[in-house]
């Protein structure tokens, strides 16, 4: 089970992660990228939701939430992965206008691991998503 890495391994993607940044290499193939969340209105019985529900993303990606209905939505985690330290970034803004984004950087705060969030005006009509967190570039720096 990924949670059982030993946490040396996963400070040091975290490391790496940020001196790759600080040395501007976010344009490398294998570098970070940009995956996009909508907060949609689909009518029915669970009229709001997050789409896709699921989102894989590494460290280093940035998770952009796209407010995609003409209701109040935002993004609150209500279950992080063993280590992380969210802080402010456990609870999101609200986001108010079609159109109108909310970028959440995943790194170092997100451990490697499942995070679930809803969206507080609408968790009680299951407006809920999942994401997990893999660290990439791990195995090459085991050398
Ligand atoms: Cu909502």
């Amino acid at each position: 089970m990924s949670h059982l890495r030993p946490l040396m391994t996963v400070s040091l993607a975290a490391l790496l992660v940020l001196s790759a940044r600080a040395n501007g290499q976010n344009a490398s193939p294998a570098g970070p990228h940009m995956l996009v969340v909508k907060l949609v209105e689909k009518g029915g019985a669970m009229p709001y939701a997050f789409e896709p529900a699921i989102t894989v993303a590494q460290r280093g990606d940035t998770v952009r939430f796209i407010e995609a209905a003409g209701v109040m939505h935002n993004v609150h985690f209500t279950k992080q992965a063993r280590g992380a330290k969210l802080g402010g970034a456990a609870t999101g803004p609200y986001l108010t206008t079609k159109g109108q984004t909310y970028d959440l950087v995943i790194d170092a705060r997100f451990a490697e691991g499942t995070y679930e969030f809803v969206c507080e005006p609408h968790e009680a009509i299951g407006m809920k998503g999942t994401l997990v967190v893999k660290s990439g570039g791990v195995v090459a720096a085991n050398r």
